[in-house]
């Protein structure tokens, strides 16, 4: 059986086999948990990385080396940005973390930490992301038995509270 929980935390702590980074498109790093993934992990090791795939279309993932991180991979999404809510937001969500869910069990991950994908400066709104994630997750995890354990990985306390909700009610 594979457990969900919420964790309060900087991704870049966690040992887990993979966390899952809210990329750009460009997989060129940012700002937010990018920007703290990309220093943790090595500039310029996951730079060079990343640099290899030549970008990455919203909703898709790639997977590199975690590098100097506890994790032994990083799979990058670019979540979609907000842009009002009819601009097939949530579906493009939703793929974020089934193809990240994907990668992380072709690649014989038994353990995942996603941060919260798009809800920071993507402008995603917070519940309607973790109502989304959570129900994605379900769906893959009833599907596929291989992970042991899905963590949120939250940096504060309403985006936790939010994921926690979620997981309550789905
Ligand atoms: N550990 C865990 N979560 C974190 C950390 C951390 N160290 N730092 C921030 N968060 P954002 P997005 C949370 O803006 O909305 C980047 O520049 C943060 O509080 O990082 O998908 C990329 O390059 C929020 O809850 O990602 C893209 O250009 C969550 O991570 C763009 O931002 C996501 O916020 C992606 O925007």
């Amino acid at each position: 059986m594979t457990v969900i929980k919420v964790v309060q935390a900087d991704i870049t702590t966690l040992k887990v086999d993979a966390i899952v980074n809210a990329a750009n498109t460009g997989l060129r790093g940012g700002g937010g948990v990018d920007g703290a993934i990309h220093q943790a992990a090595g500039m310029a090791e996951l730079d060079a990385a990343c640099a290899k795939f030549h970008g990455c279309p919203t909703g898709e993932a790639v997977i590199t080396p975690g590098f100097r991180l506890p994790a032994k991979y990083v799979i990058h999404t670019p979540g979609p940005i907000w842009r009002g809510g009819n601009h097939n937001e949530d579906r493009l969500l939703a793929n974020s973390y089934r193809h990240s869910l994907a990668l992380a069990v072709q690649n014989d991950c038994r353990t995942v930490a996603f941060a919260s994908i798009s809800t920071g400066v993507y402008g995603f709104p917070l519940t309607r992301a973790a109502q989304i994630a959570i129900k994605t997750i379900r769906q893959f995890i009833a599907q596929d038995q291989r992970l042991t354990e899905v963590i949120i990985c939250a940096f504060n306390a309403p985006t936790a509270r939010a994921y926690q909700e979620a997981i309550e009610q789905n």
